[in-house]
């Protein structure tokens, strides 16, 4: 059972490699449709653009969006425990979203649902944003002692985290303007009380509501040291 898990997150894996591949719309799909002849399963091309039959089952020829051929494979292949208990459809959405999508934050936290379903955990636990959250860095003060923070605009996702170390030139903080952020969060919590004051000081924070949110220095907001967050 582990093994197979295994095999399922080697194949993901293999999946959020080609993500960077640009994916054509469903129209430049090629799919052979699955015909049992006589006891024998054979494929039968049909032509670009023409979708799946109702009722048949298809595989997807080009290479790029294998994932549905990927699916079958995979079911076909394990007849385990864990295949018979997988929620393949949960499943196969995740894989077409990861696929599909052109979105960043959506594509990770599809991926997250598939790889967390592959390793048997619950959906309503993968479905936080949590499972899949990353922390970024941002640096208080140029390497050459600027009073900027570099980088001066970064994007995250929901549920993501952004630390702060302070690098250059500090005292520094992390204030957020009250008239620039989005609408409903509390300036005061995700701001901070006090100053780092030695190199390598760090102040971390989670966002959780997607919008522009703009911040400050306050010892060097005079010389113009602001940045800009986008949450997804
Ligand atoms: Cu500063």
């Amino acid at each position: 059972m582990i093994f197979k898990t295994l095999v399922i997150l080697g194949l993901l894996g293999n999946a959020s490699a080609k993500l960077g591949a640009k994916v054509e719309n469903d129209s430049d799909l090629h799919l052979d449709l699955e015909v049992i002849v006589n006891g024998e399963r054979e494929l039968f091309p049909l032509l670009p653009g023409t979708k799946c039959p109702t009722g048949h089952h298809c595989r997807v020829r080009n290479t790029h969006a294998g994932m549905s051929a990927m699916m079958f494979s995979l079911k076909d292949n394990l007849k385990t425990e864990l295949a018979a208990t997988l929620d393949w459809n949960e499943l196969n959405t995740n894989l077409n979203t990861v696929v599909a999508s052109s979105d960043y934050c959506s594509r990770r936290s599809a991926m997250a649902r598939a790889a967390g379903l592959a390793a048997g955990v619950a959906v309503s636990t993968i479905s936080q944003p949590a499972y899949a959250a990353e922390t970024k860095d941002v640096k208080m003060g140029s390497d050459s002692g600027q009073l900027v923070f570099v980088p001066a605009k970064i994007t995250i996702c929901k549920g993501d985290s952004v630390k702060w170390t302070n690098n250059k030139g500090g005292p520094h903080n992390v204030v957020f303007d009250e008239d620039a952020i989005p609408a409903g969060v509390n300036q005061e919590k995700i701001s901070m009380d006090d100053q780092l004051g030695e190199e390598g000081d760090t102040f971390t924070m989670k966002f959780d509501e997607a919008g522009e949110y703009q911040y400050y220095c306050e010892p060097h907001r005079g010389a113009g040291m602001g940045a800009v967050l986008i949450v997804q």
